[in-house]
């Protein structure tokens, strides 16, 4: 099995701004199907034309574990302060400090990170060693026919399906692991006002209006205990290969 990943990026005032990525584990044959798949995705991405495009294609030569999908359910909200009660309700009661939350928050709406913060769940420390970065979650699938589960499960709650799958499958990696207790995401799409809390407690709880239409902010974080051996947690998040399924 292979490892495709594509990042676009546009140069601006000298600064790399991220436009898109896409990732899966494909065979052989299905990965021309997909270069061209991502492809396209780069080059039509609403935010605009990028110009830089890096894919990724990499034999996997670990063995691929299999996590278990969280299960998904959606919470409307109105507004972007009835959603944050609703995190806040859930969150605290699986573990999180108002503190750690209030720290996650705060990195989302401040900071434009490419991967997710690491938050201690109690202290609210931020933990990952690269701060600009943060940790990618990387070599994700999820397996045919859970997506096609998925699927049908969603087709009216979304007109982004596509990017449903791909925020459940990292999720459900990230939640597989005993040291995340939660983990929270508001999509840095200025059109995607829809994010998500997730845990192997809560499941996977898609939260609508979690910010204004419009707005540039987001991002991701997980909520982890203390202690723990950081770069072990890393290293499965950012290269051991995962099929949801
Ligand atoms: C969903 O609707 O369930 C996806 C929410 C977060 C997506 C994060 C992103 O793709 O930007």
């Amino acid at each position: 099995m292979w490892s495709l990943r594509m990042r676009s990026s546009i140069n601006e005032n000298g600064i790399e701004r991220h436009i898109s990525g896409a990732e899966g584990i494909y065979n052989l044959n299905e990965l021309e199907i997909f270069l061209k798949k991502f492809l396209k995705r780069a080059i039509e991405h609403p935010i605009g034309m990028p110009d830089k495009i890096v894919f990724t294609v990499e034999k996997i030569k670990e063995p691929i574990q299999n996590v278990k999908v969280l299960p998904l359910k959606t919470i409307f909200c109105n507004s972007p302060e009835e959603a944050y009660e609703v995190i806040k309700e859930n969150i605290l009661k699986i573990g999180v400090s108002e503190k750690a939350l209030y720290k996650a928050w705060e990195v989302i709406r401040n900071y434009k990170m490419r991967g997710a913060t690491i938050i201690d769940s109690l202290s609210g420390d931020r933990l990952e060693p690269d701060k600009e970065r943060g940790v990618r979650v990387s070599r994700i699938q999820m397996d045919k026919n859970r997506k096609i589960q998925i699927l049908r499960k969603i087709k009216n709650l979304t007109n982004q399906p596509q990017r449903v799958i791909e925020a459940l499958t990292l999720a459900s990696k990230v939640a597989s692991l005993d040291d995340v207790v939660a983990e929270i995401c508001v999509s840095d799409n200025p059109d995607y006002t829809t994010g998500y809390i997730a845990s192997r407690k809560l499941g996977y709880l898609r939260i609508t209006n979690i910010k204004k239409e419009g707005e540039s902010i987001g991002g991701r974080a997980f909520f982890v205990k203390t202690p723990l051996n950081i770069e072990k947690l890393i290293y499965f998040l950012e290269k051991t290969p995962v099929i949801v399924i």
